[in-house]
């Protein structure tokens, strides 16, 4: 007698093997869309039930109502648009009624969509109905814009096949699947917990009292499909989750990985999540402070309260039909030696201790202790394998300067002084020789700079996700383009160092080393940087150097002092 699935029935919208092969024949004359990541996470929840009561991506008739009031044209409950955004170039050569073939990265098809609408969506109107703002400090709202494509395609489903995964496949559960775990273990009552963050003693002993407050075995249940931008990638949270799984009393816990694409829509995304997990069988649903919540909006501002998600599951409650176990913020009270919701602790006569995520990083950066009422040693120290003390980080040093300002000799120079003391593999990508290897077949247009610039920012992140220190010198005239590889770096769990080789044009011109700044004077050159085409001088760049007046063997060594400053290198 588990509960039931959203709408009544859990879909599963897999073709049987017979049905697979012959869809697998007819779609080669079908066209094909290869589907994002984000899409591809969806397209797992539509076929496996996850997403029941739907049966394929949204229509316009359900999308406008799921938008206006959060429900399908037939008045089910559905908060989040589910969609299919594709490309003119596809939507040209598609019309209702048409079939797609929908494929992974690797050109598997893995679903045909009959298509039963097109549409063009206006992004600005989905944000604010979606999300209630239209501030692009919304990771949700930022998507929409930069990463979907213009044209909507609705349609039923048909999946040939699940989307494959080789990473912790033991972990990976169905609908189907956890549901006949529950009925053979004889869980009736199941509490889900959500998480996208790795999880310290705080989350433990909110569960465990979760948990035991809905007298309900309790379903550990972290997101790995896409989470929020910077977030701690999933390979080391679920090594994390295994450890922490063993804290609690055995077999009252069970540990499953969730595919799922999150938007950060707070509110709106904590119904959803509890749909989900209604129909993967739990009949509880822990929604804590500041659930699904994208942080701040591009003017600092909170973009949604702390508590919103719970109000708004608990004017759904009737319909929801799994139950929501609200949680305040957990915090340590010293004189207790234990955890306790803020809300119970009086500040008065006790003393409330807390590591909020940005401080637990600052240690983890900065190699510093975290204390043990905090965090589990085992998950502190798997951490520490993903996130090593600076001295141990990969780095780039990223120069950026005007032709002859001096950078392929500073770089040089670091490079070299860096090999001397050994320890850490260095990678030089100079303009010049990158534009001889990497990018050949490029010029000088803006297209093409940035082009260039990226290509280096790609091998940059590489080198440095790998521990090593890439050391890059073009003249990266362009400020976004340059915004766009510290992005890529930092995301590759690096750091980024930008130098200004900030030598004056006058200066420059008057070297002259390569005679370039002639031939562009005389017109023989055209779009030459800082003579006939733009410059964008960094605002704050870690470190600023003007060779007017120093040797590169100066330069040089302000460059290890600040690496030093820094962390990354120890000189002592
Ligand atoms: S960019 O803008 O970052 O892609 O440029 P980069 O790859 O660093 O290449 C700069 C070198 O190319 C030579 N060169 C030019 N520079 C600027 N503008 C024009 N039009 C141009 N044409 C050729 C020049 O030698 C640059 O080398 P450096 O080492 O900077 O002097």
């Amino acid at each position: 007698d588990l509960i039931p699935p959203h709408g009544g029935v859990l879909k599963d919208l897999r073709l049987t093997t017979e049905q697979a092969e012959a869809a697998k024949t007819a779609a080669v004359d079908y066209p094909s869309w290869d589907l994002t990541e984000r899409q591809l996470c969806d397209l797992e929840l539509l076929a496996n039930g996850g997403f029941s009561p739907l049966a394929g991506f949204l229509g316009q008739a359900d999308y406008e109502r799921v938008l206006a009031e959060m429900r399908l044209t037939d008045g089910t409950l559905w908060p989040m648009p589910i969609t299919l955004d594709v490309s003119e170039a596809l939507a040209e050569t598609v019309s209702v009624g048409d079939r797609v073939a929908l494929r992974d990265p690797e050109g598997v098809i893995l679903a045909i969509l009959t298509v039963s609408d097109q549409w063009r969506p206006d992004f600005e109107a989905e944000a604010q109905a979606v999300f209630g703002t239209t501030d692009r400090g919304h990771p949700g709202v930022a998507y929409l814009h930069e990463r979907s494509h213009p044209v909507y395609l609705g349609g039923r489903i048909e999946a040939l096949d699940l989307p494959g995964h080789y990473d912790f496949t033991h972990l990976r559960l169905t609908p189907a699947d956890l549901r006949a775990r529950f009925a053979r273990n004889g869980w009736r009552r199941v509490v889900a917990f959500q998480t996208r963050n790795p999880m310290h003693r705080a989350h433990v002993e909110l569960t465990f009292q979760a948990a035991r407050q809905a007298e309900a075995n309790l379903l550990v249940h972290p997101v790995v499909g896409m989470t929020k931008p910077g977030d701690v990638d999933h390979y080391s949270r679920v090594r994390c989750y295994e450890h922490v799984l063993q804290k609690y009393p055995e077999q009252t816990t069970a540990l499953s990985l969730l595919p799922l694409a999150m938007r950060m829509g707070g509110p709106r995304e904590a119904l959803w999540h509890a749909i989900i997990r209604r129909n993967y069988g739990c009949t509880h649903f822990i929604v804590g402070r500041d659930h699904a919540g994208p942080g701040k909006d591009s003017q600092g501002e909170e973009i949604y309260g702390p508590y919103d998600a719970q109000e708004m599951v608990t004017r759904y409650a009737d319909e929801l039909g799994i139950e929501m176990v609200p949680f305040r913020m957990m915090v340590y009270v010293q004189e207790r030696a234990g955890y306790a919701p803020i809300d119970e602790v009086d500040e008065a006569s006790e003393t409330v201790m807390n590591i909020s995520g940005t401080e637990f990083r600052r240690r983890m950066r900065e190699g510093l202790e975290i204390p043990d009422w905090f965090g589990y040693p085992e998950v502190v120290a798997e951490l520490r394998k993903t996130f090593p003390p600076r001295a141990r980080q990969g780095v780039t040093l990223f120069f950026t300067g005007l032709s002859g300002s001096g950078k392929s000799t500073i770089a040089n120079a670091v490079m070299v002084k860096l090999m001397e003391r050994g320890g850490r593999p260095v990678t030089l990508l100079d303009g010049d020789v990158v534009r001889k290897h990497l990018s050949s077949e490029l010029g000088f247009s803006r297209a093409h700079r940035d082009l260039n610039i990226q290509r280096i920012g790609f091998v940059a992140a590489e080198i440095t996700r790998n521990g090593g220190v890439a050391i890059c010198a073009p003249i990266a005239p362009y400020t976004a383009t340059r915004a766009d590889v510290r992005e890529m770096v930092e995301a590759a769990n690096g750091g980024f160092i930008e130098i200004h080789v900030a030598t004056p044009l006058a200066e420059c011109e008057r070297r002259d080393r390569k005679g370039l700044y002639a031939k562009a004077r005389a017109g023989q050159i055209k779009g030459f940087t800082g003579i006939d085409d733009p410059y964008e001088a960094p605002v704050d760049p870690e470190l600023r150097i003007d060779t007017t007046d120093s040797t590169p063997e100066e330069a040089a060594q302000q460059v290890l002092l600040k690496l030093e400053h820094l962390g990354f290198i120890d000189l002592s």
